[in-house]
């Protein structure tokens, strides 16, 4: 790439926003807010190693600040960048109960998963923040949490940032995925990924450590995705066991990631919000799909802000194949769906 195509990932969000000529400036600000914060939280990450190292107490560090954890250092990020600037009325947090108020004066809201996988940084694995913008349906006044519980379908914006070997935001306006990778050097995300369309399907995510708890279906299908049946595909597995980055992998390499329910957690783990609709629409952005196993994630209308739903999502033939199956084993050709 010649140095005059280095893009930042400011310069598209004006690209895009000129596409919209009666366009305030708002949602290209929210973005931006995104960014930065998504900066912040990248650098505590990347230090979060050296909390033993460089003598920080885990409690308070050599400065005398504060050394948070990671999880709720990154959900105060996010609140602290986004509550006062105007562009949104409200926040929902996967790490709070309940919807966060801002600016009454905001036309967005805001969802986010701040840190998904935190478990996991102390192995060092890679985690990730999951963002998603709806335009507020209440008229005005302080935001109300059915301004939050929209379905995916209706969604401005949603994206991620992957804190792995390089720190990387991923977003779609629902005009295609883009995908942009940080230069510490410069502290500017630089476009690395125009136009994210998924290849075909080299992997499989999914946790078989509960194989005996899934439905007949699901058990068919993963054997069927391991090479059981004459039309089965030729799959490796891989699984990180962070939705983002097990996510990431598919999108850019071709995959299927699924979280199923089970008979002890019949809707799954993953929450609706602030994880399967942000990431479907994305999936579904770059020629994907996402569904319950029943029907499109998008299209659900949710009831309640921290809802769990099932999830197939990726290649659109897999995980058409993973409704195919459990249309056939476990429902008996009854549509009645759980979620
Ligand atoms: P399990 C991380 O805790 C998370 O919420 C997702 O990021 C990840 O996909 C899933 O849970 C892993 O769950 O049960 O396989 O450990």
């Amino acid at each position: 790439m010649r140095p005059n195509d280095l893009i930042t990932i400011e310069q598209h969000f004006l690209e895009m926003q000129r596409q919209y000529p009666q366009a305030t400036g708002d949602f290209t600000n929210l973005l931006y807010d995104i960014a930065l914060a998504a900066k912040v939280i990248a650098r505590e990450v990347n230090r979060a190693g050296l909390v033993d190292i460089l003598g920080l107490t885990g409690q308070e560090n050599v400065q005398g600040e504060q050394v948070q954890k990671l999880d709720v250092f990154a959900n105060e990020a996010m609140i602290r960048m986004n509550e006062f600037t105007g562009r949104v009325c409200g926040m929902a947090s996967e790490e709070e109960e309940d919807i966060i108020g801002a600016d009454d004066r905001g036309k967005y809201v805001l969802i986010f998963d701040p840190l998904d996988g935190s478990s996991n940084i102390d192995y060092d694995v890679s985690i990730g923040t999951i963002f998603a913008i709806h335009k507020r349906r209440s008229h005005s006044g302080a935001c109300v949490v059915e301004d939050f519980l929209q379905p995916g379908r209706a969604l401005e914006a949603a994206g991620y940032i992957l804190y792995g070997s390089s720190t990387m935001m991923v977003y779609s306006t629902g005009r295609g995925v883009y995908g942009f990778t940080l230069d510490p050097s410069v502290g500017e995300f630089l476009l690395s990924h125009p136009n994210i369309r998924s290849p075909l399907p080299q992997y499989y995510s999914v946790n078989h450590a509960y194989l005996s708890r899934w439905s007949r279906g699901v058990q068919e299908y993963v054997g069927w995705l391991q090479g059981e049946g004459k039309d089965a595909p030729k799959l490796s597995e891989r699984y990180i066991g962070s939705m983002v980055a097990d996510f990431h992998r598919n999108l850019l390499g071709g995959g299927v990631f699924m979280y199923p329910g089970d008979t002890e957690r019949p809707l799954g783990k993953l929450r609706l919000l602030y994880e399967v609709a942000p990431l479907g629409f994305l999936a579904e952005q770059a020629g994907g799909y996402a569904s319950t196993g029943l029907r499109n994630v998008l299209d659900i209308q949710p009831t309640y802000l921290h809802q769990r739903v099932p999830v197939f999502i990726g290649d659109r033939s897999l995980v058409i194949k993973a409704e195919q199956f459990i249309q056939q084993h476990d429902t008996g050709g009854s549509d009645d769906d759980p979620c």
